[in-house]
């Protein structure tokens, strides 16, 4: 087990749907604490730039719009095996399809506003933090401070 981190975001419909808080308590009940944390409203530059691997996709367009339609709250979370422990707690990308008691399943509204996003990689964990994220704005606990 290895203390890792990774991005996570509250995307706009989590957001107006008044859920921030039920997300972040079940981020924390698998060891996830955000170590750092903001709101944001995307540009389309922002949200196209982040979304750029599914540029080719035919949703990629919907999806930069519904991004950036209101307020999402981007958070680096931090703890053991963060990426995979993330994934789990969010439940699938379709929330037809995504397991009882997971944050998809229990608020998302369909496949496109699924209220969460979480990185799918340590690599690209890494790439997504630091698109949002200076060094500076990040906190890590004591406990996972490296030697
Ligand atoms: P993920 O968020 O579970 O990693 P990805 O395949 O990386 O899923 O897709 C990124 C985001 O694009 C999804 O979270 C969702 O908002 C949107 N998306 C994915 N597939 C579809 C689709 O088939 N129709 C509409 N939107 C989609
Ligand atoms: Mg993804």
């Amino acid at each position: 087990m290895a203390i890792e981190r990774t991005l996570s975001i509250i995307k706009p419909d989590g957001v107006e749907k008044g859920v921030i808080g039920q997300i972040i308590s079940r981020l924390g009940t698998v060891g996830l604490k955000p170590i750092a944390m903001r709101l944001a409203h995307l540009s389309r530059r922002e949200a196209e730039g982040f979304y750029a691997v599914h540029k080719a996709r035919p949703f990629f367009n919907d999806l930069v719009t519904f991004m950036t339609s209101g307020p999402v709250v981007l958070m680096v979370l931090e703890g053991e095996n963060a990426v995979a422990a993330n994934r789990e707690v969010m439940g699938a990308t379709d929330p037809k399809k995504a397991a009882a008691g997971t944050i998809r399943k229990d608020f998302a509204t369909d496949i496109e506003k699924n209220t969460v996003h979480g990185s799918d990689s340590l690599e690209n964990a890494k790439i997504e933090i630091a698109y949002y994220f200076p060094e500076t704005a990040i906190h890590t606990y004591a406990w996972a401070k490296k030697a």
